[in-house]
């Protein structure tokens, strides 16, 4: 891994290592974790008591002994990660954030300025209550110290590897000789994250990443909430990752506290591959429960938790805190964390010095901005009716951004040639272990784990973006979803929006994908209509500090629209606009579309003009920016008077009506694509001038009754 072992221990006549304290303080610590843990899950009744009771010494460990961090800045920017991949292991993790004194900041601080702590001892007693900062699984952005959200399992994991990207990437672009900016990620999972297909891409990509500055630690208690693992999940795990190009350490005992630090220092000295420790561990150690599932999802019981403070020789206190436990953590993680951090900054000043550019741009990454500028002059393009792809004008885009975003990476999981998110310019490189500062990344066709590490990406300030068809953001979504919840400023670009894929049919035809994702939280969903309108997509997403956005592109040409016959598109700023006016400035009928329809709503607009009907086309690029703007604004696009409406889209219809109204009419998709080419299609499945016109007419039929 990146650091050499600055933690002040030694190696123990065993060949394990010592305390950074003293074994007294370390089981104090170690016990207070458990009894705290405990404590918190019975206060409210529900969790998981069992994981904190069995894997407290191997969190111990690598907090106290290992982990470069310090608690009075759990931001500094260059703190090893922690990750609790096993997230429902939560409780673990505040008592770690209090027993360690991790102040609060940020978002934390902002939310309530006279706070000083992110975890206080009151806080563990509202563990999953409404408002508490200890939520049932860890959030980000919530609890200062917890780096990302987790509890679906196998995400952290998949998160851990994009954070590992971006400390080598930081390192290679910024470091300029100082050894500043690289830093370790440190994992700890359970045999549930192990077995989640996510895992596996993430793990297969970091093997092949060669990513040194990546640790998993795998705690193998061999149970999860169904029962032993011998039901499921058999498969030689060393063997699996050592296939993988990790290296593999194992620890036959979680309490042996010489060996975990041993493992876990090998793991930092490990210069050339990830590593997996696994640690055997007894879920539930201490409690009448140990080695039995019971120990998942349930408080123990106010019985079973005195027994087990008994058998950990703990007084029966609730929510005791032995003061010697926050001695362990002051003389051991804080004091060391102190130091580095402070010899750290004294670096960083010499390195501003040195080069006041960069650090400039480092400030502005850390504080999650773009660069002064960096929406200035982008591509604009001229009208044309021979049009062009939406992914191909996205990909003018992006490298025009490229040139002015420095930490803009990304790329696609293995379609980079169709979505067109290649950088071409020059130094923008491939990241590899011979290149850790390209900008290109190759995903491979592992959609999950590309979302969750675009995830990652961002978690350490990259502005990431990660590609594939819009079918296959299916394959994404829960990492997708994640990025919602932590409002983090990914860009997931998804090309072949529409049965307008063609030939390749049902499977590759996006039908249900818009309306859902749709319904996510946070997601901006962007569906431009020709390539000025990406230009202003790409403004508005990047510009989304506070949340992800979804570009859908398209993969057939779409007419470049005359701005001078119709309004600019800088209205798609505002997520909806008048395109296309009725002649007279009084509509009859509106027509709504989104991305590749605007070009036939403008058709049938002629059609309808030419019958003496005025109509007004709207196009609709980001219904998620249109509901932020203001009622009149709103109205003013959709007057409320004209009900005589109609809606189209290539997708489910579901979610339109909100727009058309009762007198609405909604032209989409209400089955399967099918394999045909795409001029086929659109006949076949009603996408006509004739139809919306039909449809106009019925609409106006009945908003005049
Ligand atoms: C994707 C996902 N599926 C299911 C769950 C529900 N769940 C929470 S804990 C757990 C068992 C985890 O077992 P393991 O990883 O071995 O953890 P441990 O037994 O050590 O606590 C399950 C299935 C989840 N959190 N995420």
């Amino acid at each position: 891994m990146g650091h050499d072992g600055a933690s002040g221990v030694e190696p123990g006549t065993d060949g394990g290592q010592k305390s950074s304290v003293s074994e007294d303080l370390d089981l104090r610590a170690i016990n207070t974790i458990r009894s705290l843990s405990i404590d918190m899950i019975q206060a409210a009744n529900s969790g998981h008591p069992g994981t904190p009771l069995g894997v407290a010494p191997v969190a111990y460990a690598l907090w106290n002994d290992v982990l470069r961090y310090d608690p009075a800045d759990p931001l500094w920017p260059s703190r090893d990660r922690f990750v609790l991949s096993a997230g429902h292991a939560s409780a673990l993790l505040y008592s770690l954030l209090h027993l360690s004194g991790v102040s609060a900041v940020g978002e934390q601080a902002a939310e309530d300025p006279r706070r000083k702590h992110a975890v206080t001892l009151d806080d563990l007693r509202t563990f999953r209550q409404l408002g508490s900062v200890c939520p049932g699984h860890p959030e980000y952005g919530l609890t200062s110290g917890v780096e990302t959200t987790t509890g679906p399992l196998g995400q952290g994991l998949a998160n851990s590897v994009g954070m590992a990207l971006a400390g080598r990437w930081l390192a290679a672009r910024y470091d300029r000789g100082a050894e500043l900016f690289g830093f370790d990620v440190w994992a700890l999972a359970g045999d549930g994250c192990l077995m989640e297909g996510i895992a596996a891409e993430a793990a297969s990509l970091a093997g092949h990443q060669q990513l040194s500055n990546l640790c998993w630690i795998y705690d193998r208690n061999q149970i999860t909430i169904d029962g032993s693992t011998d039901i499921t999940f058999t498969e030689n795990v060393p063997e699996r990752f050592a296939s993988y190009g990790w290296s593999v350490v194992e620890v036959a005992d979680a309490n042996d506290l010489s060996s975990v630090r041993a493992a876990l220092e090998s793991a930092r000295a490990e210069r050339s591959k990830p590593t997996l420790v696994i640690v055997q561990s007894h879920i539930g150690f201490g409690s009448p429960v140990i080695d039995s599932p019971k120990a998942h999802g349930e408080a123990l019981g106010p019985e079973n938790v005195a027994k087990t403070k008994e058998a950990l020789g703990l007084p029966l206190e609730d929510f005791f805190v032995d003061p010697r436990a926050e001695e362990a953590f002051a003389k051991g993680l804080r004091a060391r964390g102190e130091a580095e951090h402070r010899a750290w900054v004294e670096s960083f000043n010499a390195y501003r010095a040195a080069h006041p550019d960069l650090a400039h741009e480092l400030e502005s990454l850390w504080a999650g901005r773009l660069p002064d500028g960096w929406d200035a002059d982008l591509p604009a393009f001229e009208a044309s009716t021979k049009g062009e792809a939406t992914r191909a004008s996205s990909s003018t885009v992006l490298n025009a951004l490229s040139q002015r975003i420095p930490w803009l990476v990304g790329g696609s999981a293995d379609l980079a040639g169709s979505n067109k998110t290649w950088l071409n310019g020059e130094g923008m490189g491939t990241m590899s272990p011979e290149d850790p500062g390209g900008r290109n990344i190759n995903y491979g066709i592992r959609e999950h784990a590309a979302a969750a590490v675009a995830s990652g990406l961002a978690l350490c300030g990259l502005q990431s973006y990660w590609a594939t068809f819009l079918i296959f953001s299916d394959y994404a979504r829960p990492a997708m979803r994640l990025s919602a919840l932590m409002e983090l400023p990914v860009l997931h670009v998804f090309t072949h929006d529409s049965i307008g894929v063609g030939e390749d049919g049902p499977t590759h035809q996006p039908i249900e994908h818009l309306a859902s994702l749709r319904a996510m939280p946070n997601l901006w969903v962007f569906r431009p209509a020709d390539s000025n309108e990406v230009t202003e997509a790409w403004k508005s997403a990047l510009s989304h500090r506070h949340g992800p956005s979804l570009l859908a592109l398209s993969r057939q040409n779409l007419p470049v629209l005359d701005r001078e016959q119709y309004s600019s598109a800088s209205g798609a700023a505002r997520g909806a606009y008048v395109l296309a006016e009725a002649t007279g400035g009084a509509p009859s009928v509106l027509l709504l579309a989104t991305g590749s329809e605007v070009a036939l709503a403008l058709e049938a607009r002629s059609v309808l003009e030419a019958e003496g009907i005025p109509t007004r086309v709207v196009s609709m690029p980001c219904l998620e920016l249109f509901a932020e703007q203001d009622g009149d604004y709103r109205a003013s696009v959709l007057p409320p008077e004209v009900r005589a409406r109609v809606s189209i889209e290539l997708g489910a219809g579901l979610g339109w009506d909100r727009f058309v109204g009762d007198a609405g009419e909604i032209v989409a998709m209400t089955s399967f694509g099918a394999s045909a080419p795409a001029s086929d299609l659109a006949t076949h499945f009603g996408f006509t001038t004739e139809t919306v016109v039909a449809a106009a007419r019925r609409s106006r039929a009945i908003a005049n009754t």
